[in-house]
């Protein structure tokens, strides 16, 4: 099994709730690793939410959870992720939180080979297991070997070009099947593009040698070439992910004489669910009307909600956005959340009024909108000022983006001058 980012301990919007909910789709995770039997349990990184801050209480519970895999004899290998990362190490060591537990057995700590050890033509890497709960790698069953890198910020590339050369210089006749397990992003799978990620083209040199290449770091579940893997958060960790395919583990089933060499399979943590809906309030003529559009919309999602047998109430959370026709400030948030309270009995109930007054364009609200609305309220935006036309205002908004259309679908010239004949017909009678 393999799984990465459980953020253990993470207080979200400071609900103690949400802290039990990391601990339940841990306690999850665990439970499917000892009913499916597995092997061995692959644990990316990112366990915690802060080593820097670790609260007793998560870690005693962290360590329950794990005693559960050790009494079914299930190893769990381990490597630090970025979240993971202790207040302070001691002087030359780097002794943290995933030591600890594997000094008292509870985890098998896979180290970076490159740290401990200039990685020289033969340089031999330390076997973790039997005993040894931290090496650079461990064979947890024979004939598997998995390797472990943890986060290495702005030097994941060069850590990983000299574990290229590592890998290709170990004998030929190794393992039946190796596993990199390693912290990273990838390239391409979110807007930004930090030093702290990978690309694809960059671990092309690792395939002849590497079957499984099992990552934590990123929240959102993906794979590429059924090669390299990323299972997701367990929980989720942001609003902003609540879109993507929900996070859980991998199980995955290794026939060394089949090709390919493995059956992967994704199963879906159980979360919590979230209810977010963003309102614009460019075409919403007051707050009673927007009360009104909220309310409903809040009754459908009750509808919806009682068809689902989900025992957890769910997070909601309403954004209010978008140009306002009125002053955003006369909204009344507090009857937001009763409404949202009385309808659907969240857990929690998050409004945040980002709307801006009138006049204004609204260009950092967009995630919600379609592109219609969002061309729609940019043009009346331009429109509203402008002396002809901000008394017909919705005709010409109309009116030019049918212009719009008209020409990107390669309209001709009469095309457009129809549209705008017709408009100003329609507008003088
Ligand atoms: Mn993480």
């Amino acid at each position: 099994m393999h799984m990465a980012d459980t953020h253990l301990g993470f207080r979200q919007y400071g609900h103690t709730e949400r802290e039990w909910d990391f601990d339940d789709a841990f306690r999850w995770a665990i439970d499917q690793a000892v009913a499916k039997q597995v092997d061995f349990v692959l644990l990316a990184g990112d366990l915690f939410q802060s080593g820097s801050n670790l609260q007793a209480i998560t870690f005693n519970n962290t360590v329950t959870r794990l005693e559960v895999l050790q009494e079914a004899g299930i190893p769990c290998l381990v490597i630090e992720g970025n979240h993971d990362l202790p207040r302070y190490r001691a002087y030359r060591t780097r002794f943290g939180w995933m030591n600890a537990l594997a000094e008292t057995n509870r985890l098998v700590y896979l180290l970076d080979v490159l740290y401990a050890t200039p990685l020289d033509a033969g340089v031999e890497p330390l076997l973790a297991c039997d005993g040894h709960h931290i090496g650079h790698c461990a064979e947890p069953i024979p004939g598997v070997r998995v390797y472990g890198i943890g986060f290495n910020g702005a030097a994941t590339r060069t850590v990983l070009e000299r574990f290229e050369r590592f890998i290709a210089e170990q004998p030929a006749d190794g393992p039946n099947y190796t596993i990199l397990m390693s912290h990273a992003g990838v390239d391409g799978r979110t807007r930004e593009r930090t030093s702290s990620n990978v690309s694809l083209s960059g671990l092309r040199g690792l395939r002849p040698r590497i079957d499984y290449v099992a990552l934590g770091h990123y929240h959102m579940k993906f794979s590429e070439d059924n090669w390299l893997f990323n299972p997701g958060s367990l929980e989720l960790t942001s609003q902003d992910l609540a879109h993507e395919e929900p996070g859980g583990v991998f199980l995955v089933t290794v026939d060394t004489e089949a090709e390919p060499k493995h059956r992967v399979d994704h199963l879906e943590c159980p979360r919590r669910p979230f209810v977010h809906k963003a309102f614009s309030l460019a075409r919403t003529n007051g707050p009673e009307e927007l009360y009104g559009e909220i309310e409903a919309f809040l009754i459908g999602e009750r509808a919806k909600r009682d068809l689902e047998d989900d025992v957890k109430q769910p997070v909601l959370s309403i954004a209010l956005v978008g140009a306002s026709r009125f002053e955003p400030g006369l909204v009344d948030s507090h009857r937001i959340e009763e409404l949202g309270r009385g309808i659907l009995d969240p857990l929690l109930c998050r409004v945040s009024n980002r709307a801006l007054p009138p006049g204004t364009a609204a260009f950092d609200e967009i995630e919600d909108m379609s592109r219609r609305d969002l061309e729609e309220q940019v043009l009346e935006g331009m429109l509203e000022s402008h002396p002809d036309f901000g008394k017909d205002l919705t005709h010409w908004t109309n009116a030019t983006l049918e212009v719009m259309e008209a020409s990107l679908e390669k309209g001709t010239a009469d095309d457009i001058c129809n549209i705008l004949g017709d408009t100003r017909a329609a507008l003088t009678g």
